[in-house]
């Protein structure tokens, strides 16, 4: 069952330039911060608020690492903006059967590792009215600040 917005991931092309426009306009702190090579992205995710799952909900600001990054080619085509929606569940593995079997394209057939060592998986903007959706599951530890 999905329970919490998990985090709005954002793309942008200078990932500092970004996160400091994210803590002198609203003053959003960085909660914690990552190279994740797999997705091609390094990011930062700033803590909202705590959500009553026992989860909490995030901005993940995004920059690629590479031009192979999906990240890379949806900037190259659209600018920085809005690039996916993360919900948040305790079984991320059950959702995904579930929702694949309703039609949508689940993009990995397995979870993969996603910020935080949560473990994530993605269905196919074009089955989604046009956005990227991400399921998520949170490390069985609750992630500490770093
Ligand atoms: C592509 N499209 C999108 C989109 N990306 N629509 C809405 N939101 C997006 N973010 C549309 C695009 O405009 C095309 O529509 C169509 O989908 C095919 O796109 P494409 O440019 O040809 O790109 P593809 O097909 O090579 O790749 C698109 C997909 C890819 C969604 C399959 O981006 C993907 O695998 N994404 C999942 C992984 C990911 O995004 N990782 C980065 C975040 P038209 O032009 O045909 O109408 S990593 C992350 O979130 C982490 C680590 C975490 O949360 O922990
Ligand atoms: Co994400």
């Amino acid at each position: 069952m999905l329970t919490r917005i998990d985090h709005i991931g954002i793309a942008c092309f200078d990932l500092d330039k970004t996160v400091e426009f994210y803590r002198s306009t609203y003053g959003f702190e960085v909660f914690h911060t990552e190279v994740n090579e797999e997705q091609g992205v390094r990011e930062a995710m700033l803590k909202i608020n705590e959500t009553s799952d026992g989860g909490a909900t995030y901005l993940q600001l995004l920059e690629p690492v590479n031009d192979e990054s999906t990240v890379a080619k949806w900037l190259a085509k659209n600018g920085e903006g809005v690039h996916h929606i993360a919900f948040g569940t305790p079984d991320v593995d059950a959702d995904a059967a579930a929702i694949g079997g309703k039609g949508v394209r689940v993009l990995y057939e397995e979870p993969r590792r996603g910020s935080m060592d949560s473990r994530i998986t993605f269905l196919h903007p074009k089955d989604c009215h046009g956005v990227l959706t991400e399921l998520v599951t949170s490390a069985p530890e609750p992630p500490a600040e770093h």
